[in-house]
């Protein structure tokens, strides 16, 4: 019955969790942020282990995230904004090489902030591809396209591997657990534009304090 049957996973709520991440005057919550992230992270275990190498360094980044956001400090970590300025305003940020802050906040979003610009991409794909279109080709060509220009070699490598054992677009869909075809596109035109601006806004701010190549 209804009553007990397990609450299924849906994709649809985890990229409702990106709508909630941004404020009135477009700062980006970390809270929400990071919990798009752990939806994500669920989502791809649940294709398979071979992925667990992937979530395991984003469940890593976003662990750290939360310790700021719990920590003594926390109120300044409320907004991408917020941290940015807090970090940089007290020297929490190593800007040229890794040295007293290799885990400042600042640059642990910068690494999720470029695979949310892979996401951007790859559901933007899948959101115009056909029943024949190969998911692993899309996820592929979305990746070179964004995150792979900041990965060394053995790390693209092992992704290209990843991307091989993609389950096919039927699987996939329906581990989305949305509905049918329709309804997924319908889902992923509501929801690439919400991600996209968190994505801009995020890329901009970082743009404006010379941050995007942080170490
Ligand atoms: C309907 C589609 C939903 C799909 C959800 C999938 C969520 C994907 C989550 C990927 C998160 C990847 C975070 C990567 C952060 C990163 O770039 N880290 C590297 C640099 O960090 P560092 O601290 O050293 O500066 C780090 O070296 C990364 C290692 C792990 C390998 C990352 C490969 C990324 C491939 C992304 C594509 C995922 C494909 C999943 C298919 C569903």
């Amino acid at each position: 019955s209804a009553v007990i049957e397990e609450q299924k996973f849906s994709l649809q709520e985890v990229l409702d969790t990106f709508k909630l991440c941004l404020s009135e005057n477009q700062d980006v919550y970390v809270e929400h942020y990071v919990a798009g992230w752990r939806g994500l992270v669920k989502f791809m275990n649940s294709l398979g282990n071979v992925f667990t190498f992937i979530s395991k360094d984003a469940v890593n980044k976003i662990q750290i995230l939360v310790n700021f956001l719990n920590g003594e400090n926390g109120s300044h970590y409320v907004t991408i904004q917020s941290m940015v300025k807090y970090e940089l305003d007290n020297q929490l940020v190593d800007l040229e090489k890794r040295g007293s802050h290799p885990e400042s906040g600042s640059r642990t979003l910068l690494r999720l902030h470029r695979a949310l610009r892979w996401l951007e991409l790859f559901l933007e794909r899948l959101r115009t591809s056909t029943e024949d279109s190969k998911t692993s080709v899309m996820c592929a060509d979305a990746y070179n396209e964004s995150l792979s220009q900041h990965h060394p070699w053995v790390i693209r490598k092992a992704a290209g591997m990843a991307f091989y054992v993609l389950p096919g677009r039927p699987t996939f869909f329906e581990v989305m657990n949305v509905g049918g075809a329709e309804k997924v596109v319908d889902m992923l035109g509501d929801a690439i534009p919400m991600i996209s601006k968190v994505y801009q806004i995020t890329e901009d701010l970082y743009a404006q304090n010379n941050l995007l190549e942080l170490p």
